[in-house]
């Protein structure tokens, strides 16, 4: 699969670009069934709080782990998949570096969604596009069970953040609702979107469960403030592309570019 010259016109003058049968469904499968796992073994948490941004939530739950790749050598192989990598390559450009892997899980019925924010007032890149998440539909996405939406044209506009008094550590903004876009997705789906991008999640208000993984990319000539400052550089932050890309066996020992070609 290659990402088309129009498609890389999209995400620049939008900020998005979804993919919607972007993995094979055995692909899909092996995604899923790593969620489950990391969900089975209590590794992920509720982040929602009772709108005091403290007091969790005894009904309402939106299960984050951010990172996974730590405790699951399948999510730590993923963004070395050749497809993947040459992806995100096509839309921020070389070196492609990983910033960060994380899973939203709502719970069905009462699932809580993400408010909008834009990931750039986290990371705070030069210039917004050249970063990008690759959020993945682990189960098929839709309005009904709170699907990511997103509001296209808005990625050079820095909006104004405050903490959401609904999580226990995200921050959010208040962008034009009514120009936002839900991207409904078939499990296996992604949609890219850009640092500067702005984007929520719903509630999930169906019987099923639904989750989004989601990994972060930049281009290595933009690095993000929050690893420029930190003193002890990330282990978990490998080129994808360019001349020091190496698979991950500088931060893992493992050459994942073997892994993911089998
Ligand atoms: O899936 C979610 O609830 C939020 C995802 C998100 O905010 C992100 O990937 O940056």
């Amino acid at each position: 699969m290659e990402i088309t010259s129009n498609q890389i016109h999209q995400f620049q003058s939008e900020g998005y670009l979804a993919i919607p049968h972007f993995f094979t469904p055995q692909e899909t499968c092996a995604i899923r069934s790593e969620v489950e796992r990391l969900k089975s073994e209590g590794l992920l948490r509720n982040v929602t709080t009772d709108g005091d941004g403290t007091t969790h939530s005894s009904v309402q739950q939106n299960l984050q782990m951010c990172p996974m790749s730590p405790q699951s050598p399948f999510f730590r192989a993923l963004p070395f998949h050749p497809r993947i990598v040459s992806s995100v390559s096509s839309l921020i450009g070389d070196p492609v570096m990983l910033h960060l892997d994380q899973v939203f899980l709502k719970p069905g019925n009462h699932g809580a969604g993400t408010n909008w924010h834009q990931d750039n007032a986290y990371f705070k890149i030069s210039n917004p596009l050249k970063g990008t998440a690759m959020w993945i539909a682990a189960h098929d996405a839709t309005s009904a069970n709170g699907t990511i939406e997103i509001i296209p044209g808005l990625q050079h506009k820095q909006l104004d953040h405050s903490r959401d008094p609904y999580s226990d550590h995200h921050i959010r903004c208040f962008p034009p609702k009514e120009l936002a876009i839900p991207i409904q997705l078939p499990a296996g789906g992604v949609v890219f979107f850009s640092y500067g991008t702005p984007h929520c999640t719903r509630a999930n208000n169906t019987d099923h469960e639904r989750a989004g993984v989601a990994f972060h990319f930049f281009n290595a000539d933009f690095i993000p403030e929050t690893l420029t400052s930190d003193p002890k550089p990330s282990m978990r932050n490998p080129f994808l592309t360019g001349p020091l890309a190496d698979g991950g066996m500088a931060e893992y020992g493992v050459d994942y570019r073997i892994a993911s070609n089998g």
